[in-house]
């Protein structure tokens, strides 16, 4: 099935902090290729040697967080590197693409969190984004609470990001973007309850891969 690029899927997953979105992309990753399908996990900000080194400059640890604009330029310009060197290449030799955080994560973080114009958000996506959109969007959906006590069991005694040492209500009103994205989205975005043990979420996922990216490829 691999090397056909008109078979190869852009996946992207999104969510709260802590929603286990590093985990099921790698249960995905091994659950397609079980059946043949040879996928890249890759992830955002970061995926490409020059987005990696933004994401360093972003995500610094105890650093307080950039303006919403300075970081909306910031995950645009790692994005542009990310999908030239890693996320087109791969699936013009048809491999499908696993990518954990993408521009859903903008448009919640930075527009309706940090109040960044759609005007702004959208030229942007044209500019760096283009055609190059994910044919599936999966929210990983979970309480808040539960989220920030995965990332800080997760964590241990590193010192936080900027990101995770946002108020719960932080929390709270991201969880609401990305729902209110996927209510705008139901096409693209698929809404996937997070809680719960892992196989049990994974289960949920495939279930979702295979109706919508899989059916015709007669896996
Ligand atoms: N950001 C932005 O503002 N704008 C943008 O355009 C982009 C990003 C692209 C990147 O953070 C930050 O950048 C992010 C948004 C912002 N900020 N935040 N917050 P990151 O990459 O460092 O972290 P993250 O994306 O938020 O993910 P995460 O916190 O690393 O969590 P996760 O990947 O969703 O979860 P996980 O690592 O798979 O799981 C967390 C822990 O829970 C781990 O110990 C697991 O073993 C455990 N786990 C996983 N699943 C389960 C279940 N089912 N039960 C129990 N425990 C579980």
């Amino acid at each position: 099935m691999n090397g056909d690029s008109t078979l190869a899927r852009f996946i992207t997953l999104e969510g709260g902090e802590g929603a286990g979105k590093s985990t099921q992309i790698r249960r995905l990753h091994d659950r397609l290729i079980a059946v043949g399908v040879t996928s890249i996990i890759t992830r955002e900000p970061g995926g490409s040697q020059g987005a990696e080194r933004i994401r360093a400059l972003i995500l610094e640890a105890g650093a307080k967080r950039f303006d919403p604009l300075t970081e909306t330029l910031l995950f645009s310009a790692a994005r542009n590197d990310h999908l030239d060197y890693v996320i087109r290449p791969a699936l013009a030799q048809g491999h499908w693409v696993l990518c954990d955080r993408f521009s859903d994560s903008t448009r919640v973080y930075q527009g309706m969190m940090g109040a960044v114009s759609a005007e702004v958000l959208e030229t942007l996506d044209r500019l760096v984004v283009e055609k190059t959109q994910p044919n599936l969007t999966l929210i990983l959906d979970l309480d808040v609470q539960e989220g920030l006590r995965r990332a800080q069991m997760r964590r241990g005694t590193a010192l936080a990001d900027g990101f995770e040492s946002e108020s719960l209500a932080f929390h709270e009103r991201l969880r609401e973007g990305f729902l209110a994205l996927a209510a705008r989205e139901p096409n693209r975005i698929v809404v996937i309850n997070a809680d719960g043990p892992e196989d049990d979420v994974h289960e949920r996922i495939w279930s979702v891969v295979k109706a919508r990216c899989l059916e015709d490829m007669k896996v």
